[in-house]
């Protein structure tokens, strides 16, 4: 008889960070130098749909194996690694409590994933990714762990990672123990605490981003002066005005704060020797935009954001869509080819 094959499937969703992280004081753990906090945004088709199997059947189970988006991916790397290591040895835990259990942590792992939409092109690819295959092996194990356990080790695979195990408004606290063991997410606040929030994203580009995350931020860390200034008083204050501001769903501060420290984070990559640039003129375009907007409703009505990449992320309520969607398509819309097609729209905070 054939061995049994043992199957788990979830999907996870991006989030994009309104407080950023960026810069590691640990690069194997991936420990962050500063918290951070980001909203998980839902739609149907921004998502990572990841399904994890394992079996004794050999030869078809024989290695542990990774299929990304069709094509065969490294499992070899630090961070799969991690992950993997982290899940086999809670699920060994369980075996060895009780021997009724099928022996899967020494089991090979097949895990084949999907994103659909534009992989490392600055739309948070890695965090859906992490966080997808760590809860479909969770899943697959039975792990009786919460997100924020779960969290920890999304956390070892991408940092931002760790904050898409949770739904709606999200901190990453960046901890202070040298293992890492208090780095990890929670909720600050669920979806429908704040369910009129809407964001839209504009694909400048969905061309692969010139500088990895991880390789920039550490070029940041070792090189920006600026940088020193972020994380020891700039974010910590935004921090503490952005979970006021969500707190009190208050949307003025709420967008001052996700534009100023994208503002912030961009500055240091452009402090970085040399320097590091995300943003392209179509992305300051989409600033000028947003700023329009604001000065002609007389009150802050879109906040723009920016990754490590060109594309623009705009928060704004929902009561404000056509104002929004209507004069980002007015403004931009005859000059920029390409946006309006790739514009996704009405993006909402999910559970
Ligand atoms: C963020 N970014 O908070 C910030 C804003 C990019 C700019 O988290 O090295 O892919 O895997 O821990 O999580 C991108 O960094 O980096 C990121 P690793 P990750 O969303």
């Amino acid at each position: 008889m054939a061995d049994k094959v043992y199957r788990a499937s979830t999907t996870a969703p991006v989030n994009i960070a309104v407080v950023k992280y960026w810069g590691k004081r640990d690069a194997t753990l991936n420990l962050p130098t500063n918290s951070s906090l980001s909203v998980t945004l839902a739609q149907s088709d921004l998502r990572t749909l990841t399904t994890a199997s394992c079996s004794a059947s050999y030869p078809t189970f024989e290695g542990d194996w990774l299929l990304l988006n069709g094509e065969p991916s490294d499992v070899s790397g630090a961070r799969v690694q991690a992950c993997f290591r982290e899940l086999r040895a809670r699920r060994a835990a369980l075996e060895a409590a009780d021997s009724s259990l099928a022996k899967l942590s020494t089991m090979p792992l097949h895990i084949v994933s999907e994103n659909n939409f534009p992989t490392a092109a600055g739309l948070a690819s890695s965090a859906a990714g992490f966080a997808a295959l760590v809860r479909a092996i969770a899943d697959l194990y039975e792990l009786p762990a919460s997100p924020s356990e779960l969290s920890l080790i999304a956390r070892q695979g991408s940092g931002s990672a760790c904050r898409s195990l949770f739904g709606g408004y999200v901190a990453w606290r960046m901890g202070d123990k040298p293992d890492g063991s208090d780095s990890m997410a929670d909720q600050v606040a669920d979806a429908a605490h704040w369910p009129d929030m809407c964001a839209l994203i504009l694909v400048v580009s969905a061309a692969k981003k010139g500088v990895s995350s991880t390789s920039g931020m550490q070029q940041t860390v070792a090189t920006s002066s600026l940088f020193q200034e972020r994380i020891a008083r700039v974010v910590p204050q935004n921090m503490a005005v952005m979970e006021k501001a969500i707190r009190d769903r208050d949307f003025a501060p709420f967008a001052e704060v996700t534009m100023r420290d994208s503002n912030s984070f961009h500055a240091t990559c452009a402090d970085t020797y040399p320097p590091i640039f995300y943003m392209n003129d179509v992305s300051r375009a989409a600033i000028r935009a947003v700023e329009q907007i604001n000065a002609a409703a007389g009150r802050t009505v879109a906040a723009y954001t920016f990754d490590a990449g060109p594309n623009a992320v705009i928060y704004y309520l929902e009561k404000d869509t056509e104002r929004v969607v209507g004069t980002f398509y007015h403004v931009l819309g005859g000059e920029i080819d390409g946006w309006k097609k790739d514009a996704i729209k009405g993006l909402k905070p999910t559970t």
